[in-house]
């Protein structure tokens, strides 16, 4: 391979565009981020999205002054030239509507001008729906009563309907104006679509993400006509018929970034969802690893990886249990005949943030070590319990609201099923919000895991902004009784530092120019907390009452807020 080489990764996630920049060996030359809220005031966002009651959107064309603002960093660094592929990520789910103008634009850009005045026409609707959008629970109803109920369209689509899947969206676009409807010319994901800003070219979405839009066939491998029609007997056309695989090529860099910035017109290769570029990423790190791990990604959003080797919900796979059909299967990014399940928790980081700055006490200055401080006692289970779904929460699904129990003497109003007695409190009676969010964010992983897969789990592989947290990663191993391992670069600073949705897709791209190309052993996986055996014991006894009281809080839609 050509030594000069290098190989671009992004990940446009929820509130930010990462870049990073690899040699062939995997070490990192670059790692770039462009925070949306501070780098673009003017599109008023927090947290990179606009919230409005239960509708989540982010400015499309922030997102597009964001991949042209990227590119200009890898080239201020003098790396531009010698990029030979493009791959990325982006969060799952989200989608951009195109005009026919757009379509039409995107291939013939004039490098003197900037990105998003060229573009500025080019979408139908400008405030894209994204993952953490809630606003679409008629149409999931809609779309399970086409599908012939909500196991049948997890039979289908891989997931019962969710509000903030793409078939959803496309649907609440239609119903509410069929004037801007009537201007929508293509629909991309959020994955497809920066690789159609790239290759200048509409980017065929790729299948690991179609996953996640309740309308693709995952065992059939293709869009499920009679869901696509459903909704609109445009929509196929409007998705693009051909799915693609996300170690695929999708194009080549258009002229506009190579004119601009001196780049060769190198390859593009698929983008796809955050979750399964991480999860793939790792696999190609870590040989085998996929078959002993799940991957739990700590971030925005909390989610939980997993390998599955066959479909779960073929007549012919493992019985699939109606009543628990919460998760998610993902049809796996690179390898056609394998899976992933999926679980997918809203309220992580930000739910993290708001109990260290709302619940440690007066005469605190509200930081991690603070938190830490008072997060790393031994269990709170099962004295207390605490749930924090500051936005409607997607597992346990519809479940809102702070929701906090403690244990009394024999008087509480709430009988476990372990005969213990429990009450709501308004509050802690000490500072046990740290130790309850850990501990309650992860008891639902154990818990929803068990209803996802019949294989015990042996280790866990964090990732994510918060799983450098010591105290976090210790309450990971003990409730989930297994070893938990980081990974990282030798010489970058530590494990657990790798932002891997945008490291994996940098290796797709060296990977597809050279495939098989196994990277010379720079990285780590450093196992970071160990099973506390008897912490463990005390989880496994309580899971049961855990299970329970999160019952009472689902679907109760009740906010016991400070
Ligand atoms: C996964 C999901 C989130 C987003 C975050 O289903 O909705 O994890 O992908 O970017």
């Amino acid at each position: 391979m050509d030594g000069d080489a290098l190989f671009l990764g992004l990940d446009l996630s929820t509130q930010q565009l990462k870049g990073i920049v690899i040699d062939s060996s995997g070490q990192i030359l670059l790692e770039t981020s462009i925070i949306f809220d501070s780098q673009f005031p003017e599109y008023q966002t927090t947290n990179g999205r606009h919230i409005n009651g239960s509708t989540a959107t982010a400015p499309v064309l922030m997102w597009v002054e964001a991949i042209g603002l990227i590119i200009s960093r890898v080239h201020d660094a003098s790396l531009a030239h010698r990029i030979r592929a493009i791959s990325g990520a982006a969060q799952q789910h989200g989608s951009v509507y195109w005009s026919q103008q757009g379509i039409e634009t995107i291939g013939k850009l004039d490098a003197q001008r900037s990105l998003h005045e060229q573009l500025a026409g080019a979408f139908a609707v400008l405030d894209s729906p994204v993952w953490e959008d809630s606003s679409t629970v008629e149409q999931c109803r809609r779309l399970e009563v086409w599908a012939g109920g909500s196991a049948e369209l997890a039979r289908i689509s891989g997931s019962a309907a969710f509000e903030r899947f793409t078939g959803a969206q496309i649907m609440k676009i239609k119903d509410q104006s069929s004037d801007t409807w009537s201007r929508v010319a293509r629909i991309s994901l959020v994955s497809s679509f920066v690789a159609s800003i790239l290759s200048g070219t509409l980017a065929p979405i790729d299948a690991s993400d179609a996953s996640g839009t309740n309308l693709y066939d995952i065992e059939a491998k293709q869009w499920s006509k009679a869901l696509c029609n459903a909704i609109d007997p445009g929509l196929l056309e409007m998705l693009g018929r051909e799915v693609t695989m996300a170690d695929q090529v999708v194009g080549t860099l258009s002229p506009y970034f190579a004119t601009k910035y001196g780049m060769s017109q190198c390859s593009v290769v698929s983008f796809t969802g955050d979750n399964p570029s991480a999860y793939a990423g790792f696999e190609s790190m870590l040989a085998g690893a996929d078959q002993l791990a799940s991957v739990i990604s700590l971030g925005t959003s909390d989610t939980m990886l997993s390998p599955l080797t066959r479909y779960p919900y073929s007549p012919d796979g493992l019985a699939m249990d109606a009543e628990h059909i919460d998760g998610h299967v993902l049809q796996h990014p690179t390898v056609p005949d394998r899976y992933i399940a999926m679980l997918c928790y809203k309220n992580g980081s930000l739910a993290r943030e708001w109990v260290r700055d709302n619940c440690l006490g007066a005469n605190t200055s509200g930081s991690w070590t603070e938190f830490n401080q008072a997060a790393a006692t031994g269990p709170l289970a099962p004295a207390a319990y605490g749930f924090y779904y500051l936005s409607t929460e997607i597992l346990p699904k519809g479940a809102i609201g702070v929701h906090r129990f403690e244990q009394t003497a024999s008087t509480g109003d709430i009988v476990c099923p372990s005969g213990k007695h429990y009450k709501r409190v308004q509050d802690f009676s000490t500072t046990s919000g740290p130790r309850a969010i850990l501990e309650s964010q992860v008891m639902s992983m154990r818990l929803d895991y068990s209803r996802k897969s019949t294989k015990p789990l042996t280790a866990a592989i964090v990732t994510g902004g918060a799983s450098v947290n010591p105290v976090l990663r210790q309450v990971v191993a003990d409730v989930l009784g297994v070893p938990v391992f980081a990974a990282g670069l030798q010489g970058s600073g530590g494990v657990g530092t790798l932002a891997m949705p945008a490291y994996g897709a940098a290796v797709r791209a060296l990977r597809y120019l050279e495939p098989g190309h196994v990277l010379d052993g720079k990285h780590v996986l450093e196992q970071v907390s160990c099973p506390d055996f008897d912490m463990l014991g005390v989880y496994s006894e309580v899971l049961a009452d855990f299970e329970f009281l999160r019952e009472q809080v689902t679907h109760k839609f009740v906010l016991v807020g400070r």
